[in-house]
């Protein structure tokens, strides 16, 4: 793995740690801090158990050990599809110990993503529950054995059958390796992006951890803070903003839910005293209807972090007074950048705004199409590099040249505006991706999959506003046979194996797609046509 220097440019590094944005800290370290300060305090709240420091530490120790005698090598790349449960953390910081490298599935991926993402990372091992949410992970780690060649193990939480049981994966913590370079790179997030299957993001100690203890600092987060995780926790947002992991730095506790629902997570607010949480809009909206009904006590709630998508201003002022809590809203990417409302910020700044940059070294750009910067307050696509950044996708050139500019900013893909006071207003998307309820997803990944039905000779899927989930998805489809009902084509996509938000929530038939008189127009303008074009008849039917 690339340490720092090559990722970013020396005199930048050297600018990140002159700062003191980068410390030298691995994961392992605060862990290993707070086990020897606070071993009895209580980590991790999952259902009935509950991991002190102490424990965490020396699971992740014992894990460490059983990881490497198996054969992994520090530096290589572990996939892990895990949900919200404290062996998530048992083993990514048993793998942070081997000196191995997370590259973080999420729980809904099914063989098509993680097949992908286990290639491009060249992942060594995969590790998962059992089952999840419904969902037997077994099968699928059978069929990525098999067609994945790099992956030497398969270590599975709970029944493992035929497979190693991640209960059983320990050994004697004798001779473990020092830690890792902190500037190296520590784990992958998978991208969100627009085009194509997930990007790998590589991400480094040092970065990662500054990011964390500044939103600590931005959102309040102390030794005393009870940190929800409602969102699936290999998901950035509620792994740093500020997250289980910012939580678990400070020192403080972080409670799992596998269900963010009112009923089942007002209850537990109650029962843990849950100090903060982060939630996507749509829950948001939930969380507002139930609280006028739910009568559970849910004021121990001090902070209440929305994001990943819009949250529009009528619902944000509704936060402070039904739930009784301040509202932050956090406008972030697993690519780096991240934006909070400050908890001192006027109602009109929380509401109105998705905020302004972690740290004084992250620079912004809203530029035209030609890449010019434009004035503040008017809209345009937003650039950013920083300590905290990415400057490159893991072994990806296209996408890199696609995503970055010549002097290393990252492309965000979003339209904003920017405020003199550096806040920034969301305004859109400029590529073609859906973002529903905060999940995003690839028009053109969901094109190709559409395309694959031998019926199918062409597709266009586009994004739709939608009251609860912010964006829905419509797929638009010219198919040989009229008689392929759109049940039975989501039905097919299913089986083909991927994640159930990008089946799309609506497919239209059509007998062929416009074209301009020269010919053929691009997909990104027949994309924005038939958006149009629905959006129109929607309205004349309202
Ligand atoms: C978070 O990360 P990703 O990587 O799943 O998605 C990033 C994209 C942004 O580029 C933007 O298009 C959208 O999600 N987004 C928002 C938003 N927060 C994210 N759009 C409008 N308003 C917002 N508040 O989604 C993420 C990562 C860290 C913290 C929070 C969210």
């Amino acid at each position: 793995m690339k340490p720092a220097e090559q990722i970013w440019p020396a005199h930048l590094a050297e600018r990140y740690r002159a700062a003191g944005y980068w410390r030298g800290e691995t994961f392992s370290a605060f862990l290993r801090r707070n086990a020897t300060n606070r071993p009895d305090t209580v980590a991790i709240v999952d259902g009935g158990r509950r991991w002190t420091y102490g424990e965490l530490q020396r699971r992740a120790e014992t894990h460490a050990a059983g990881f490497l005698e198996l054969g992994l090598k520090p530096g290589e790349r572990v996939l892990v599809q895990m949900g919200n449960v404290a062996e998530f953390f048992s083993t990514v910081f048993g793998l942070f110990r081997a000196g191995l490298v997370p590259v973080y599935a999420l729980p809904a991926h099914r063989l098509t993503e993680v097949d992908h993402l286990a290639r491009r990372s060249e992942a060594a091992a995969y590790i998962a529950c059992d089952s999840y949410d419904g969902f037997d992970y077994r099968e699928l780690a059978r069929d990525l054995k098999a067609q994945v060649s790099t992956i030497r193990h398969v270590i599975l939480s709970g029944e493992a059958r035929e497979f190693i049981c991640l209960e059983d994966c320990v050994a004697e913590p004798v001779d473990l390796p020092a830690d890792p370079d902190p500037s190296s790179v520590a784990f992958m997030q998978i991208s969100g992006g627009s085009t194509g299957l997930p990007k790998l993001i590589p991400r480094t100690h040092d970065d990662y951890i500054y990011s964390f203890r500044a939103s600590n600092e931005i959102c309040g987060v102390t030794q005393e803070s009870v940190y929800l995780v409602a969102l699936p926790a290999a998901h950035n947002f509620p792994m740093s903003s500020p997250g289980h992991m910012g939580t678990l730095y400070a020192g403080g506790r972080v409670v799992l839910t596998r269900a963010a629902s009112p009923d089942i997570a007002f209850a537990l607010i109650e029962r843990e005293q849950v100090t903060i949480t982060g939630l996507v809009p749509p829950l948001a909206l939930l969380w507002l209807k139930a609280s006028e009904t739910n009568t559970a006590d849910i004021s121990s709630l001090e902070v209440l972090l929305v994001g990943g998508a819009k949250f529009l201003p009528e619902a944000a002022r509704h936060v402070k007074p039904k739930l009784g809590c301040q509202l932050q809203q956090v406008f972030g990417m697993a690519e780096g950048l991240v934006n909070y409302t400050r908890l001192d910020d006027p109602d009109d700044t929380v509401v109105h705004t998705q905020g302004r940059p972690i740290s004084p070294h992250d620079e912004v750009l809203v530029v035209d199409d030609g890449d010019q910067p434009v004035e503040d307050g008017s809209a345009g696509h937003l650039l950013t590099r920083g300590p905290y950044t990415i400057r490159a996708y893991h072994d990806d050139p296209a996408a890199n040249a696609r995503s970055f500019t010549m002097d290393g900013y990252y492309r965000t893909g979003d339209v904003v505006r920017k405020m003199p006071d550096s806040y920034l207003e969301v305004l859109g998307r400029a590529g073609d991706h859906i973002n529903r309820a905060g999940e995003k997803i690839s028009a053109e990944e969901v094109e190709d999959h559409l395309l694959a039905h031998p019926d199918v000779f062409d597709a266009a899927v586009v994004s739709v506003p939608d009251p609860a989930l912010g964006e829905r998805s419509c797929a638009f489809v010219l198919s040989k046979a009229e008689t392929i009902k759109p049940s039975a084509l989501k039905s097919w996509m299913r089986k083909r194996g991927i994640a159930a938000f990008k089946i799309p929530d609506q497919i239209v038939h059509l007998d062929r797609f416009e074209t301009t008189a020269v010919g053929k127009i691009s997909r990104k303008e027949l994309r924005a046509r038939l958006r149009e074009q629905l959006l129109a008849n929607d309205e004349e039917s309202a």
